[in-house]
């Protein structure tokens, strides 16, 4: 497997690792990157002292390149972006929000940069302002999530821009990652998957739910709001439903969202924890260490395109 975003992040498989809040480790990302892939640290809402610490601790654990997920909408992200300017990982990643003014910044440091977007607009300013590459994110993914679905993201951003674009939401296996080579995808970015990996220090209740997810357990939340989020259903997201519904005070719904990531990750709060996941959580069925969970992705990669052939030679 090599193709440009290798070229461009000094990898070996052209995966890479989605930056989760509080899942996202130093653990995570060393042994992401140690598997040939692109490890993230993902900062969220974290103070900028404990980037810098986790940003020393994963270099620690491989030579490998990797990079920190900055979260935009955290009220620590520029402090965040100082603190990662002055300790030089090799990539930059962004997400929910425009990192536009923190690009020149992130190249002169010699950091690549590559925003998350969910939109074909944003995918065209971020190349404009120098992006490396996109990360085009279907609402199939967890989290914080755009409208479109990975299926129709893909192809356009595909067209619209000649940076490579990297594919995520909801690539699951070999077959998804061939898929999203299909749309013209050079790469492909997975979350919910590295969940159920070794490495991840997640709490096991939360990487047990992940397994037990079944098709339609992924939902989302706080549309009305403006910040939608996919997890998984709970108590919580269903406390969500009930105050949408009846109308409630944005503080109100905002509320219930405070501390529910770390309530999942390190509590193992199934009920009132906010379990982040996408609509892949349902495809995924074992836990294994992430070099297994990278190689999945490509190793049988020539049969899925010969059965596609002979398919349609029918
Ligand atoms: O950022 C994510 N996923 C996330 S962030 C997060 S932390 C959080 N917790 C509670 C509520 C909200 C967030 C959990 N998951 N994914 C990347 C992503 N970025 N998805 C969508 C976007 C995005 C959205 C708008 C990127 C750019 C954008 O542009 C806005 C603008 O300024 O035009």
């Amino acid at each position: 497997m090599n193709t440009r975003l290798c070229e461009l992040l000094g990898i070996e498989y052209p995966i890479i690792q989605g930056g989760m809040a509080w899942v996202a480790t130093a653990e995570l990302a060393a042994a992401v990157s140690n598997g040939g892939g692109l490890g993230l640290i993902a900062a969220g809402g974290a103070p900028a002292d404990v980037v810098r610490e986790q940003i020393r601790k994963c270099r620690e654990m491989t030579d490998k390149p990797f990079g920190v997920n900055v979260m935009l909408m955290s009220p620590t992200a520029e402090e965040v972006m100082q603190v990662v300017i002055e300790e030089k990982p090799a990539v930059v990643a962004t997400g929910a929000g425009n990192p536009g003014k923190y690009i020149s910044a992130l190249k002169e440091a010699g950091i690549k940069i590559l925003p998350v977007v969910a939109s074909v607009a944003m995918a065209k300013k971020m190349e404009k302002d120098g992006a490396d590459a996109v990360i085009a994110e279907g609402t199939e993914a967890g989290g914080h999530i755009g409208e479109i679905t990975t299926m129709c993201l893909i192809p356009q951003i595909v067209d619209a821009v000649s940076i490579p674009v990297v594919a995520a939401g909801g690539i699951a296996d070999a077959r998804g990652a061939v898929a999203a080579f299909a749309l013209g995808a050079d790469g492909i970015q997975v979350g919910t998957r590295f969940i159920c990996s070794e490495e991840c220090i997640a709490h096991e209740n939360y990487k047990n739910a992940v397994l037990k997810a079944k098709d339609r357990d992924a939902v989302v939340t706080g549309r009305t709001t403006g910040a939608p989020v996919r997890a998984l259903k709970n108590k919580l997201t269903r406390e969500y439903e009930r105050l949408e519904k009846a109308g409630a005070p944005f503080e109100e719904i905002e509320a219930l969202g405070v501390g529910g990531l770390r309530r999942a990750f390190q509590e193992g709060d199934i009920q009132m924890g906010s379990l982040m996941a996408g609509q892949s959580a349902a495809m995924v069925n074992k836990i294994e260490p992430c070099a297994d969970i990278i190689r999945s992705y490509f190793e049988n990669t020539e049969d899925i395109i010969s059965g596609i052939e002979k398919k349609l030679k029918k």
